[in-house]
């Protein structure tokens, strides 16, 4: 029996399981992972907390080798559906709150690109803050997004890209916003780890949003001034 067979998650201290919990999420162990999270909110933490502390900690340390080289996207892949499990417990915990519908979002990741972690993760944390979120899914050309929006009627047309590569694809999105003369019905919030600030405002969103909890913040503050300004008009 190998030394890894010999831990028992829940005999570990917190620090020592989040410790675990990178290695497990490395390893790509989905059931340690959603074993992890469940003895962390035995514990009393919060769902946002075992997300950002252990899930997110664990994929950054994961995003490191694959960028250095050391590990390849099937380990990655396995990493991510790792992720996912934990996500899929902490998901229903996140919404939660009861909050009243304060908001519609439709939310994508961009045409060319698949990545869909942190734009799940937003979108989870949107709902728990009390919005009504549209997920598109991965891979979204232009019509995807705005077809919806009109359609349901969206506040918010929120968009992620991963990748160099698949960015500067927001900024047809908003582009064709503009050609169509309907720009300003939405308020566009933008994120993904290769973004900024300068860029966001670079192709006219309304706001880059850093990570997930940022984008409720901002997408909170823009609402309640685009009900401020209906009731002024
Ligand atoms: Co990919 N990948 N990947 N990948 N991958 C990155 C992005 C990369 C940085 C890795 C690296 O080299 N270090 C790199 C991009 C380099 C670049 O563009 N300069 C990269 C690459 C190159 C690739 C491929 C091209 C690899 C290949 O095939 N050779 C390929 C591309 C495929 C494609 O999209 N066409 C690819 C594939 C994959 C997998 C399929 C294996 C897998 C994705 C699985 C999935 O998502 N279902 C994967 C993963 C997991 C990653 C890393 C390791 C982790 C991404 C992640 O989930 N992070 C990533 C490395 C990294 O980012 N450090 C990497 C955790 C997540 C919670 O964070 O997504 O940043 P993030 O979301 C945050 C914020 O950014 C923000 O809030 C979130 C929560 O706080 N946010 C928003 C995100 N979207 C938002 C939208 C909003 C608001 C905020 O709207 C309002």
């Amino acid at each position: 029996m190998s030394e890894e067979d010999d831990i028992i998650l829940s005999e570990l201290d917190d620090d020592e399981l989040v410790q675990q919990m990178f290695d497990d999420l490395y390893d790509g162990l989905k059931e340690e992972i959603q074993e992890g999270v469940n003895i962390l909110l035995g514990r009393g933490w919060q769902p946002y907390e075992v997300l950002t502390k252990a899930l997110v900690g664990g994929m950054t340390i994961v995003g490191k080798d694959f960028r250095d080289g050391i590990l390849f996207v099937p380990e990655v892949l396995l990493a991510a559906n790792a992720m996912k499990g934990g996500m899929a417990i902490l998901k229903p915990l996140l919404a939660e709150t009861g909050a009243p519908t304060i908001g519609k979002m439709v939310i994508g990741t961009v045409k060319g690109d698949i990545h869909d972690i942190g734009k799940n993760l937003v979108g989870m944390m949107m709902e728990g803050a009390g919005f009504e979120v549209l997920d598109l899914g991965i891979n979204n050309p232009v019509e995807n997004y705005l077809d919806t929006a009109e359609r349901e009627g969206a506040d918010i047309v929120g968009m992620s890209a991963l990748l160099t590569t698949t960015m500067p694809y927001m900024k047809v999105v908003i582009d064709t916003m503009i050609e169509r003369g309907i720009r300003d019905n939405y308020i566009v919030l933008v994120g993904g780890a290769p973004l900024n600030e300068e860029f966001g405002k670079a192709i006219g969103a309304d706001a880059y949003c850093r990570d997930a909890a940022v984008a409720v913040e901002t997408a909170k503050e823009y609402v309640a001034r685009k009900h401020n300004r209906a009731k002024a008009g």
